[in-house]
């Protein structure tokens, strides 16, 4: 067996590592190692204090979460903390990289905690919807009180070393480069002061201080409710918080371990940890390995400085590299930069960022009315506007202008890649790039393989994802690629059903009490009804309200009224226009009513399109399409994406409610061969991976 946990003997201090790369997940087999060494060092008397550090890129990452769902083998993470609290002789935790979740628990349970000062330290339990079930809702609370505690769970942030060192979190921050010979020094130093072992768990002040504001809790929850909105773990956090206050610490402890175990058990974090995993795996690309080296991007060059071209130059700026923009006009340009600028200064003025970090990021643009300027990119992404002709003008002319090897992506969200690229004469170096709006803020970039692309480019365009924060998800070439291509049906029913005489308010609902942020129609008021392309060739609900003035939230009028607090309320105009085209159209049925009737109609052919996606091999894996509708249409993260939702409603379930809908609402619901398939041998998409 390869060791996890080894010693090294330094003249009264014991040296022991953990070492389980890549992130030192406390694995059953590591909690295990460091149990017995742990137990070697307090029985050895020639050791008189104890210094834990990690080997490799951090320091403990959590607890291994792909030990999830198995039964727990001993000692257990709080085990392990309470064998630290009950240490004989001072322990000192040493971290680099990143302590959190089980990692800073651990820490947290030593008596000391020393830190690099690029490391960081955080209780992320929340996004994988559960707590930190290791002591974490009880330390923290006792060193920096009842509100920042609770504020520090519930967001999973993580806190550099500064920060924390004035939290208390920390008892000292040190150079990276010195931190193993200053943990050693400061184990020295505790010794040669009489080897005091202060314990978190002994402290009081804090809560006791919280004990006279019974109304602290309660005014958490009513201030964030964001946080709380269909997920269970952030009202599980402030309940054992709350215990943290009005009971002993093991008493404590035991409602955290409780509050742990139902959590871990749910089906919010089974998709929470299945998005955290998701996320991960869509960045391997089974066909492109270690010899398809990608290209190093230094410098950027974006075409169009609209809402998308702008929201693209920012990631570049943000991530320090600079960017040559390009626009026609000297008033678009302007325009342009100035939205950038404003953006940059509304994050400053929030105090997320300095204002010497604006100016910073803003000498990184070079505004250019001249696609010449482009010659030296590495990258080129052109962000214009959805026309064939007019991206095939400009990638002909690119061509023609920038350097051997440039990579020239195109940022369409549903034109024909290959058309694109076939106005080149290298399309190897073509690919999509098709971001998300707002484009410096959704997460998920679809990054498109064209029948040319070359591996050496898509090899760059994932690495480079992840440098700009983004998560990569590679999609073959169809219309509307994953995400749009997915999502598409949800609107066409939620469309279908307005004309059948289901209000719009009730179809909003539904959505909204599924988890998303807004419903289709709230949607659409939001981006604009002028925004959205309409089908000319026939009359639309949308079209008349455009033509009525009424183009959603800014107008105050669209789908919906608008009261000057941009709440909206159903309208009376609306409904007779809902009318009117229905019944011009002819359309007949009946109003669906319920919200499972509602959602079956609405999300099932969503699954359905995700079945034929993978099958026709545009996603690489289902989890890729779970992510791509988390990521760039805020799918609720707790649902899993819908092909991980499917799977927990059952898929044989879902292809027989498809096929009664299947025989009032025609083809549409016809279940995908895939869907079926799966149905029939009792498997679901989760069984392909
Ligand atoms: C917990 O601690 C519960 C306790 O409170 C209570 C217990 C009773 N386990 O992200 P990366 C893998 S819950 C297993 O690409 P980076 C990851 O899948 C945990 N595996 O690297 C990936 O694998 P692969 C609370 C893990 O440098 C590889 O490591 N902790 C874990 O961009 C590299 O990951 C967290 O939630 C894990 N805990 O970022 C922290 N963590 O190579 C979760 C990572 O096969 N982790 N892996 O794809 C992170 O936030 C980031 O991984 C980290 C590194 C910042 C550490």
């Amino acid at each position: 067996m390869t060791r996890t946990a080894t010693s090294a003997f330094m003249a009264d201090v014991m040296l022991i590592t953990l070492d389980n790369p890549p992130v030192n997940a406390l694995s059953n087999a590591l909690r295990r190692d460091l149990h017995e060494e742990l137990q070697r060092a307090f029985e050895d008397a020639a050791v008189r204090a104890i210094v834990l550090i990690c080997a490799g890129r951090t320091f403990v990452a959590g607890a291994d979460i792909t030990e999830f769902g198995q039964p727990w083998q001993r000692p257990s993470l709080p085990d392990l903390c309470t064998f630290l609290d009950d240490a004989p002789k001072p322990v000192i935790a040493a971290i680099h990289g990143t302590a959190l979740g089980g990692g800073f628990e651990l820490a947290l349970a030593c008596h000391y905690r020393i830190a690099a000062l690029s490391a960081k330290v955080g209780l992320p339990e929340v996004h994988l919807g559960i707590l930190p079930g290791a002591g974490g809702t009880q330390r923290v609370p006792r060193i920096v009180g009842v509100e920042a505690a609770l504020e520090i769970i519930t967001s999973g942030r993580r806190i550099g070393a500064t920060e924390a060192l004035s939290l208390g979190l920390i008892d000292a921050a040190v150079g990276d480069a010195i931190l193993r010979d200053e943990a050693i020094a400061f184990a020295k130093r505790v010794i040669a002061d009489g080897g005091a072992m202060p314990r978190i768990r002994d402290r009081t002040v804090t809560v006791e201080a919280a004990h006279a504001r019974s109304d602290l809790f309660a005014n958490f929850r009513k201030a964030n409710p964001h946080r709380f909105k269909g997920f269970l773990a952030p009202a599980a956090i402030v309940e054992a918080v709350e215990a943290a206050v009005t009971l002993p610490f093991d008493d404590g402890l035991a409602t955290e371990t409780a509050l742990f175990e139902r959590l871990v058990a749910s089906p919010e974090s089974a998709a929470q940890r299945h998005a955290f995993f998701a996320e991960r795996e869509a960045a391997r690309v089974p066909d492109i390995g270690a010899d398809a080296v990608p290209i190093d991007i230094c410098a950027v060059g974006v075409i169009g400085a609209g809402t998308m071209g702008g929201g693209i130059t920012m990631n570049f700026l943000n991530a320090g590299i600079p960017v040559t923009l390009v626009e026609m006009t000297q008033e678009a340009l302007d325009r342009g930069i100035a939205t950038i600028r404003r953006n940059y200064e509304a994050t400053a003025a929030k105090g997320r960022m300095t204002t010497q970090h604006v100016e910073q990021r803003m000498a990184l643009i070079s505004p250019s009315l001249d696609l010449g300027a482009l010659v030296d990119a590495d990258l080129l992404i052109e962000a214009v506007y959805e026309s064939m002709d007019v991206k095939r003008d400009i990638f002909a002319r690119l061509d023609g202008i920038v350097k051997q090897g440039a990579i020239l992506a195109s940022n369409t969200s549903f034109l024909d890649l290959n058309r694109i690229a076939a106005a080149t004469r290298r399309p190897a170096c073509v690919v999509g790039l098709h971001f998300f709006s707002p484009a410096n803020v959704m997460r998920l970039l679809e990054v498109v393989r064209g029948s040319a692309t070359s591996k050496t480019v898509i090899a760059t365009a994932m690495k480079l994802a992840k440098r700009i924060g983004k998560v990569a998800v590679l999609s073959g070439v169809c219309d509307g690629f994953i995400a749009n291509r997915l999502l598409a049906p949800r609107g066409y029913q939620a469309e279908a059903m307005m004309l059948e005489g289901t209000p719009i308010a009730e179809i909003d609902r539904a959505l909204v009490g599924y988890g998303f942020a807004m419903g289709h129609f709230q949607m659409m008021d939001l981006v604009g009804l002028d925004v959205i392309g309409r089908d000319a060739a026939k009359r639309t609900v949308m079209g008349d309200l455009v033509a009525a003035g009424r183009l959603g939230q800014k107008r105050g009028a669209g789908y919906y009224d608008y009261d000057e607090k941009r709440r909206p309320s159903p309208s009376a105009v609306t409904a007779a226009l809902i009318a009117e085209v229905a019944a011009a159209g002819g359309v007949a049925g009946a109003a669906t009513r319920g919200d499972e009737a509602l959602l079956a109609r609405l999300l099932y052919p969503v699954v359905n399109e995700g079945a034929k996606i993978l099958d026709e091999g545009i996603a690489l894996r289902a989890s890729d399409i779970d992510i791509a509708a988390v990521l760039g249409y805020n799918w609720p993260v707790y649902r899993g994406g819908p092909l991980f939702w499917a799977d927990q409603v059952g898929l044989g379930r879902v292809v027989a409610e498809m096929r009664a809908l299947e025989a009032v609402h025609g083809e549409v619901f016809r279940p995908a061969p895939l869907l079926v398939r799966l149905a029939d041998e009792g498997r679901g998409f989760g069984s392909l991976s």
